[in-house]
Protein backbone atom coordinates (compact mmCIF):
# COMPACT_ATOMS: atom_id res chain seq x y z
CA UNK A 1 0.00 0.00 0.00
CA UNK A 2 3.29 2.28 0.06
CA UNK A 3 3.23 2.65 -4.15
CA UNK A 4 1.86 5.95 -5.76
CA UNK A 5 -1.93 5.27 -6.38
CA UNK A 6 -3.58 7.08 -9.91
CA UNK A 7 -5.23 9.37 -9.78
CA UNK A 8 -2.57 11.92 -8.16
CA UNK A 9 -4.90 14.47 -8.78
CA UNK A 10 -8.86 14.85 -8.68
CA UNK A 11 -11.14 16.31 -11.38
CA UNK A 12 -10.27 19.82 -10.43
CA UNK A 13 -6.29 19.50 -10.37
CA UNK A 14 -5.85 19.44 -6.64
CA UNK A 15 -2.90 16.81 -5.40
CA UNK A 16 -4.65 13.90 -3.84
CA UNK A 17 -3.45 13.39 -0.34
CA UNK A 18 -2.17 10.19 0.10
CA UNK A 19 -3.46 8.15 3.38
CA UNK A 20 -0.73 8.02 5.66
CA UNK A 21 0.29 5.09 7.86
CA UNK A 22 -1.15 5.74 10.54
CA UNK A 23 -4.33 6.71 8.89
CA UNK A 24 -4.15 2.83 7.26
CA UNK A 25 -3.41 1.63 10.47
CA UNK A 26 -6.54 2.61 12.23
CA UNK A 27 -8.68 1.76 9.07
CA UNK A 28 -7.98 -1.70 8.65
CA UNK A 29 -8.35 -2.61 12.12
CA UNK A 30 -11.43 -0.61 13.08
CA UNK A 31 -12.75 -0.02 10.09
CA UNK A 32 -13.70 3.47 9.51
CA UNK A 33 -11.46 7.06 9.64
CA UNK A 34 -12.95 10.57 10.35
CA UNK A 35 -10.60 13.06 8.16
CA UNK A 36 -11.58 16.20 9.87
CA UNK A 37 -12.63 19.56 8.62
CA UNK A 38 -11.63 19.70 4.87
CA UNK A 39 -13.72 22.52 3.71
CA UNK A 40 -13.40 25.99 3.96
CA UNK A 41 -16.72 28.59 4.67
CA UNK A 42 -16.91 29.34 1.50
CA UNK A 43 -17.18 25.69 0.03
CA UNK A 44 -19.18 24.69 2.91
CA UNK A 45 -21.97 27.86 2.85
CA UNK A 46 -22.48 27.05 -0.96
CA UNK A 47 -22.86 22.98 -0.30
CA UNK A 48 -24.90 23.53 2.40
CA UNK A 49 -27.16 25.75 0.46
CA UNK A 50 -27.28 23.46 -2.69
CA UNK A 51 -28.23 20.23 -0.35
CA UNK A 52 -31.78 22.49 1.82
CA UNK A 53 -32.74 23.99 -2.02
CA UNK A 54 -32.05 20.30 -3.14
CA UNK A 55 -34.43 18.44 -0.11
CA UNK A 56 -36.67 21.15 -0.31
CA UNK A 57 -36.95 23.58 -3.30
CA UNK A 58 -35.36 21.03 -6.03
CA UNK A 59 -37.35 22.72 -9.12
CA UNK A 60 -35.88 25.80 -8.03
CA UNK A 61 -32.40 24.02 -9.27
CA UNK A 62 -31.23 24.28 -12.42
CA UNK A 63 -31.61 20.68 -13.85
CA UNK A 64 -27.78 19.76 -13.54
CA UNK A 65 -28.01 20.92 -10.24
CA UNK A 66 -30.79 18.62 -9.37
CA UNK A 67 -29.08 16.08 -7.76
CA UNK A 68 -27.37 15.43 -3.81
CA UNK A 69 -23.92 15.78 -6.04
CA UNK A 70 -24.89 18.37 -8.65
CA UNK A 71 -23.37 21.92 -8.39
CA UNK A 72 -21.07 22.98 -5.74
CA UNK A 73 -21.97 19.79 -4.22
CA UNK A 74 -19.80 17.98 -6.79
CA UNK A 75 -16.79 18.90 -4.78
CA UNK A 76 -17.36 16.10 -2.39
CA UNK A 77 -17.18 13.17 -4.68
CA UNK A 78 -13.52 13.44 -5.36
CA UNK A 79 -12.48 15.62 -2.29
CA UNK A 80 -8.08 15.24 -2.08
CA UNK A 81 -8.53 13.50 0.53
CA UNK A 82 -11.62 11.01 -0.03
CA UNK A 83 -9.69 10.15 -2.93
CA UNK A 84 -6.72 9.61 -1.25
CA UNK A 85 -8.50 6.99 1.05
CA UNK A 86 -10.62 5.23 -2.16
CA UNK A 87 -6.67 4.55 -3.85
CA UNK A 88 -5.51 3.34 -0.72
CA UNK A 89 -8.34 1.01 0.44
CA UNK A 90 -10.89 0.46 -2.72
CA UNK A 91 -9.07 1.23 -6.09
CA UNK A 92 -9.05 -1.59 -8.64
CA UNK A 93 -5.55 -0.02 -10.31
CA UNK A 94 -6.25 -2.00 -13.89
CA UNK A 95 -8.96 0.15 -14.43
CA UNK A 96 -7.18 3.44 -13.12
CA UNK A 97 -5.20 5.81 -14.94
CA UNK A 98 -3.91 9.60 -14.10
CA UNK A 99 -7.93 10.78 -16.30
CA UNK A 100 -9.94 7.70 -15.30
CA UNK A 101 -10.80 7.09 -11.25
CA UNK A 102 -10.08 3.10 -10.39
CA UNK A 103 -13.43 3.13 -8.12
CA UNK A 104 -16.86 4.40 -8.77
CA UNK A 105 -19.95 5.94 -7.54
CA UNK A 106 -22.38 3.46 -6.48
CA UNK A 107 -25.52 5.26 -4.58
CA UNK A 108 -25.95 8.26 -2.19
CA UNK A 109 -28.89 10.26 0.31
CA UNK A 110 -28.78 13.55 2.09
CA UNK A 111 -30.00 13.14 5.67
CA UNK A 112 -31.34 16.10 7.80
CA UNK A 113 -31.88 15.46 11.34
CA UNK A 114 -33.78 17.74 13.75
CA UNK A 115 -33.45 16.89 17.76
CA UNK A 116 -35.48 13.42 18.35
CA UNK A 117 -34.21 11.82 14.70
CA UNK A 118 -33.60 8.18 15.46
CA UNK A 119 -32.19 6.01 13.11
CA UNK A 120 -31.18 3.27 15.40
CA UNK A 121 -30.66 -0.24 13.23
CA UNK A 122 -27.18 -1.94 13.73
CA UNK A 123 -26.35 -4.07 10.30
CA UNK A 124 -23.70 -5.28 8.96
CA UNK A 125 -20.30 -6.76 10.33
CA UNK A 126 -18.17 -9.96 9.55
CA UNK A 127 -17.91 -8.62 5.84
CA UNK A 128 -14.60 -10.09 5.54
CA UNK A 129 -16.34 -13.77 5.22
CA UNK A 130 -18.46 -12.48 2.49
CA UNK A 131 -18.68 -13.78 -1.68
CA UNK A 132 -18.13 -11.29 -4.38
CA UNK A 133 -22.10 -10.86 -5.05
CA UNK A 134 -22.91 -9.43 -1.27
CA UNK A 135 -20.48 -6.40 -2.21
CA UNK A 136 -20.20 -5.27 1.63
CA UNK A 137 -16.89 -7.14 1.34
CA UNK A 138 -13.33 -6.67 3.37
CA UNK A 139 -10.19 -8.46 1.97
CA UNK A 140 -6.76 -8.25 3.10
CA UNK A 141 -3.18 -9.21 2.54
CA UNK A 142 0.20 -8.20 4.37
CA UNK A 143 0.11 -4.74 3.56
CA UNK A 144 -2.86 -4.24 1.32
CA UNK A 145 -6.38 -3.64 2.12
CA UNK A 146 -9.74 -3.59 -0.25
CA UNK A 147 -12.62 -2.55 0.58
CA UNK A 148 -15.56 -3.67 -1.31
CA UNK A 149 -18.65 -0.94 -0.63
CA UNK A 150 -17.29 1.12 0.79
CA UNK A 151 -19.38 4.70 2.46
CA UNK A 152 -18.62 8.28 2.90
CA UNK A 153 -20.38 10.24 5.27
CA UNK A 154 -20.26 14.13 4.98
CA UNK A 155 -21.03 15.78 8.21
CA UNK A 156 -21.71 19.79 6.71
CA UNK A 157 -22.53 20.55 10.36
CA UNK A 158 -20.41 20.26 13.71
CA UNK A 159 -20.62 17.20 15.42
CA UNK A 160 -20.43 17.79 19.20
CA UNK A 161 -19.57 15.27 21.95
CA UNK A 162 -22.79 12.84 22.42
CA UNK A 163 -24.77 14.55 19.18
CA UNK A 164 -26.07 11.48 17.92
CA UNK A 165 -24.38 10.51 14.58
CA UNK A 166 -23.00 7.16 13.25
CA UNK A 167 -21.62 4.43 15.53
CA UNK A 168 -19.91 1.60 14.60
CA UNK A 169 -18.54 -1.84 16.30
CA UNK A 170 -15.07 -1.20 15.32
CA UNK A 171 -13.40 -4.01 13.96
CA UNK A 172 -16.83 -6.02 13.27
CA UNK A 173 -15.65 -6.39 9.69
CA UNK A 174 -13.26 -8.93 10.12
CA UNK A 175 -15.61 -10.61 13.27
CA UNK A 176 -16.34 -14.45 13.27
CA UNK A 177 -19.51 -14.86 15.19
CA UNK A 178 -22.38 -12.37 15.04
CA UNK A 179 -22.78 -9.50 17.71
CA UNK A 180 -24.36 -10.92 20.92
CA UNK A 181 -27.09 -9.05 21.91
CA UNK A 182 -25.82 -7.33 25.50
CA UNK A 183 -22.89 -5.94 23.25
CA UNK A 184 -24.74 -4.56 20.46
CA UNK A 185 -27.27 -2.68 22.11
CA UNK A 186 -27.90 1.24 22.55
CA UNK A 187 -25.93 0.89 25.62
CA UNK A 188 -22.96 -1.33 24.69
CA UNK A 189 -19.34 -0.11 25.57
CA UNK A 190 -18.25 -1.41 22.15
CA UNK A 191 -19.72 1.22 20.01
CA UNK A 192 -17.31 3.86 18.85
CA UNK A 193 -18.29 7.53 16.97
CA UNK A 194 -16.83 10.94 16.55
CA UNK A 195 -16.71 14.62 17.13
CA UNK A 196 -15.34 16.91 13.64
CA UNK A 197 -15.89 20.33 12.80
CA UNK A 198 -18.70 21.22 9.77
CA UNK A 199 -17.20 20.10 6.61
CA UNK A 200 -15.64 16.77 7.79
CA UNK A 201 -15.37 13.17 5.86
CA UNK A 202 -15.86 10.12 7.56
CA UNK A 203 -15.27 6.62 5.49
CA UNK A 204 -16.04 3.51 6.53
CA UNK A 205 -16.69 -0.05 4.80
CA UNK A 206 -20.32 -1.43 4.89
CA UNK A 207 -18.61 -4.63 5.80
CA UNK A 208 -18.72 -3.60 8.97
CA UNK A 209 -21.34 -3.30 11.94
CA UNK A 210 -22.84 0.19 12.08
CA UNK A 211 -25.87 1.92 12.81
CA UNK A 212 -27.44 5.32 13.21
CA UNK A 213 -28.69 6.78 16.41
CA UNK A 214 -30.81 9.68 17.80
CA UNK A 215 -30.05 12.73 16.71
CA UNK A 216 -30.31 15.09 20.20
CA UNK A 217 -28.94 18.43 19.64
CA UNK A 218 -31.57 20.88 19.81
CA UNK A 219 -29.42 23.91 18.94
CA UNK A 220 -28.30 22.35 15.46
CA UNK A 221 -29.29 19.81 12.80
CA UNK A 222 -27.55 17.09 11.39
CA UNK A 223 -27.01 17.53 7.88
CA UNK A 224 -25.18 14.71 6.02
CA UNK A 225 -24.58 13.14 2.77
CA UNK A 226 -23.97 9.20 2.52
CA UNK A 227 -22.41 8.26 -0.17
CA UNK A 228 -21.03 4.98 -1.34
CA UNK A 229 -18.20 4.07 -3.55
CA UNK A 230 -17.70 0.73 -4.99
CA UNK A 231 -15.42 -1.34 -7.35
CA UNK A 232 -16.07 -0.07 -11.23
CA UNK A 233 -17.70 -3.59 -11.99
CA UNK A 234 -19.52 -3.94 -8.85
CA UNK A 235 -22.71 -2.07 -8.25
CA UNK A 236 -25.13 -1.99 -5.04
CA UNK A 237 -27.50 0.11 -5.09
CA UNK A 238 -29.96 1.06 -7.79
CA UNK A 239 -29.62 5.17 -10.14
CA UNK A 240 -26.92 7.45 -11.32
CA UNK A 241 -27.08 10.83 -11.45
CA UNK A 242 -29.11 12.40 -14.54
CA UNK A 243 -26.79 12.41 -17.63
CA UNK A 244 -27.13 16.62 -17.63
CA UNK A 245 -25.99 16.55 -14.11
CA UNK A 246 -22.55 14.78 -14.93
CA UNK A 247 -21.75 16.36 -17.88
CA UNK A 248 -21.69 19.20 -15.97
CA UNK A 249 -18.69 17.46 -14.26
CA UNK A 250 -15.35 18.16 -15.51
CA UNK A 251 -14.27 14.99 -17.25
CA UNK A 252 -11.70 13.26 -14.76
CA UNK A 253 -15.15 13.34 -12.04
CA UNK A 254 -17.67 11.97 -14.60
CA UNK A 255 -15.77 8.36 -14.29
CA UNK A 256 -17.22 7.80 -11.33
CA UNK A 257 -20.35 7.45 -13.22
CA UNK A 258 -18.91 4.36 -15.68
CA UNK A 259 -20.94 1.38 -16.85
CA UNK A 260 -20.76 -1.79 -14.01
CA UNK A 261 -17.95 -3.39 -15.92
CA UNK A 262 -14.27 -4.49 -17.00
CA UNK A 263 -13.54 -5.54 -19.76
CA UNK A 264 -9.92 -5.56 -21.52
CA UNK A 265 -6.79 -4.61 -23.90
CA UNK A 266 -7.76 -0.88 -25.29
CA UNK A 267 -10.34 1.97 -24.72
CA UNK A 268 -13.37 1.76 -25.57
CA UNK A 269 -13.11 -2.00 -24.86
CA UNK A 270 -11.98 -1.74 -21.15
CA UNK A 271 -14.22 0.48 -19.28
CA UNK A 272 -11.46 3.74 -18.27
CA UNK A 273 -13.58 6.38 -19.56
CA UNK A 274 -16.96 7.50 -19.81
CA UNK A 275 -19.59 8.79 -21.91
CA UNK A 276 -23.32 9.06 -21.79
CA UNK A 277 -23.37 5.69 -23.67
CA UNK A 278 -21.10 3.99 -21.10
CA UNK A 279 -23.00 5.64 -17.92
CA UNK A 280 -24.20 3.18 -14.78
CA UNK A 281 -27.66 2.66 -14.39
O1 LIG B 1 -27.89 7.12 10.11
C1 LIG B 1 -26.67 6.93 10.24
O2 LIG B 1 -25.94 7.69 10.88
C2 LIG B 1 -26.06 5.69 9.62
C3 LIG B 1 -26.74 5.27 8.35
C4 LIG B 1 -26.31 3.93 7.90
O3 LIG B 1 -26.23 3.02 8.67
C5 LIG B 1 -26.01 3.67 6.50
O4 LIG B 1 -26.15 4.57 5.67
O5 LIG B 1 -25.59 2.53 6.16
Amino acid sequence: MNETLLPSTNADGLPVVPMSAAQKYQFDIKGWICLPGLLSEVQLGSVRAHQMKFLYEREALPLEQRDNHGGPSQILLDHPAVVGVLNAVLSHQALAAEDCYGFRYDHTYTSHRKSGHDNWGPHGGGGYFNFAGNSHLYQMLPGRVHAGLTRVVWELNEVGPGDGVTMFLSGSHKAAFPPPEELSGRDSPLWESYTCPAGSAVVFTEALCHTGTKWVNPERDRLSLFTCYDTVNSKWGKGCPAPEVIAAMPPKRRTLFRGVWHGMTEVPNINKYYEEANRAV
